[in-house]
């Protein structure tokens, strides 16, 4: 059974993961209209995807342990970006209060004694150390190309190889 205090914190949790779903489906939708940005496009909707999936798999563990998930509403993200870096950028700023996020929640799972608790995060865990990975290979890789537009042609084609790779790792 989790407690009122651990309740009200994965309920938050669920937000974050609702609200990092919002945000990359706007920059999906973003790169979804530049020309020439279908490998990014496809990545960031994927990344959306997986998001809503951590966001469920939250509300089902609250549920199933005597608390009750609760439906968030997400704040309105940004809907333009200056370039792919920009975006990256903020994607990669996310990932890193996300795992700051996760990391509070482990901390108040011990305090509190709650191994089941502390047992369902270590997958959060891990999850959050191969999106942070993968968040700064695309940001060093960004910085490196610069305004090459050449350079950005081969990253928007081999961005979906450079996920897949991570996920296999
Ligand atoms: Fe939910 O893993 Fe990123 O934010």
């Amino acid at each position: 059974m989790l407690s009122k205090t651990m309740n009200k914190a994965l309920n938050e949790q669920i937000k974050i993961e609702g609200q990092s779903s919002n945000i990359y489906l706007a920059m999906a939708s973003w790169a979804e209209i530049q020309p020439g940005l279908e490998g990014v496009t496809e990545f960031l909707y994927m990344h959306s995807d997986e998001e809503r999936m951590h966001m469920l798999k939250l509300i089902h563990f609250v549920n199933e342990r005597g608390g009750f998930a609760e439906t968030p509403a997400f704040e309105k993200p940004s809907l333009t970006y200056p370039s792919v870096h920009h975006a990256f950028k903020e994607l990669l700023a996310h990932e890193i209060f996300v795992s700051e996020s996760i990391n509070e929640l482990v901390d108040q799972a011990l305090k509190e004694k709650d191994y089941a608790t502390h047992n369902f995060l270590q997958w959060y865990v891990s999850e959050q150390i191969e999106e942070e990975r993968l968040a700064r290979t695309c940001n060093d890789k960004l910085e490196m190309i610069g305004d090459d537009k050449s350079g950005l042609y081969l990253f928007d084609r081999d961005i979906l190889t450079l996920s897949q790779e991570g996920e296999k790792a």
